[in-house]
């Protein structure tokens, strides 16, 4: 843990001394945000803790098979116990309170977790390891050090966090360290072959048809060296999809040759353009993030943006230009 180890001794505290906790994290969930929610509920679970993982969203269609998810509760609003009938919440992977899509949080004791430089660092309890390659991994070293044993179930939830963020470990962060969390995963029952048949051959059709119009608007920018892709909002309405039905598809443009960075310019309502970014090794475009109030890593970033989704073409390239 490379995390301010006075603040994790605090976390290990609060969790000891608690008995019934929230749990959340950001809007659109992915696999790291909702592997590591239901692992750390099994966790508190394990030592006689109550806990409620809310999220104003549901899992993308790819996590739906994902072990634990019965105990996904999906709403808009914090239930009316919260903070009276609970020590704390744990907000995951949010860079500020905001993008958890609830107002009031703040009235209760928050426990920010998180592996992204871009958190604001609110709450009581603040843990943000940039060198975790997921936040599935600070929740598997709690529980090391609460010495709960974490079983298969959890243990495949937080392999689903790892091999998502570590994008199938063909990212940067497929680190020694993050094959070292695989291997201890692994041990403790994940199944590689079974996660990767839940996460990468259940897709639905609509979601493949989805990709089918995403890809059909490619455009190269910068000599080759930009790839767009663009996500107007009737795509949703026409495939009947979830913005998270597109996960994975801005790989597709990295992976065309001479194509340093890919982003996918997504529509959102209320005039606004979402732009998600993947990099190949040099080009950084956490740094282009930061500069428009957004955050990630260095080969995988986004920001939202006001603007069409041209005006979201023309920024990104102004940024990039410079660096390819
Ligand atoms: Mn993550």
């Amino acid at each position: 843990m490379s995390a301010a180890p006075a603040a994790f001794d605090r976390l290990l505290e609060a969790i000891r001394a608690g008995r019934r906790f929230l749990i959340t994290s950001h809007q659109h969930p992915d696999g790291d945000s909702s592997g590591s929610a239901l692992a750390l509920q099994r966790i508190l679970g394990r030592m006689g803790k109550e806990s409620l993982v809310i999220n104003t969203d549901a899992v993308p269609f790819n996590l739906k098979r994902m072990p634990l998810l019965e105990h996904w509760v999906q709403r808009p609003d914090l239930p009316p116990d919260w903070p009276a009938a609970y020590d704390a919440v744990f907000v995951l992977e949010c860079p500020n309170i905001e993008r958890t899509g609830y107002r009031g949080l703040e009235a209760g004791r928050i426990i920010n977790l998180d592996h992204h430089l871009s958190n604001s660092g609110y709450g009581d309890i603040v843990i943000v390891d940039a060198e975790a390659a997921c936040l599935g991994k600070i929740i598997f070293e709690t529980a090391l050090a609460l010495g709960v044993e974490v079983d298969r179930e959890t243990a495949t939830c937080l392999y689903i966090a790892l091999v998502t963020d570590a994008g199938q470990f063909c990212y940067a962060n497929a680190t020694p360290e993050s094959f070292a969390l695989a291997r201890d995963l692994v041990t403790l029952g994940a199944a590689p072959a079974e996660v990767s048949r839940i996460l990468y051959e259940g897709y639905s059709a609509n979601s493949v048809k989805l990709k089918g119009l995403l890809l059909s608007t490619l455009e190269l920018g910068a000599g080759g060296r930009l790839a767009f892709l663009r996500f107007p909002l009737r795509f949703l309405r026409e495939c009947a999809c979830l913005p998270g039905d597109a996960e994975g598809v801005i790989d597709e443009p990295r992976k065309i040759g001479g194509v340093e960075v890919a982003a996918m310019l997504r529509e959102v309502e209320g005039g606004q353009v979402k732009v998600s970014m993947r990099s190949q090794g040099r080009v950084d475009v956490e740094a282009v993030a930061r500069r428009h109030h957004g955050g990630g890593h260095r080969n995988a970033a986004g920001f939202t943006m006001a603007g069409t989704l041209d005006d979201a073409r023309a920024l990104v390239t102004a940024e990039l230009e410079g660096s390819l």
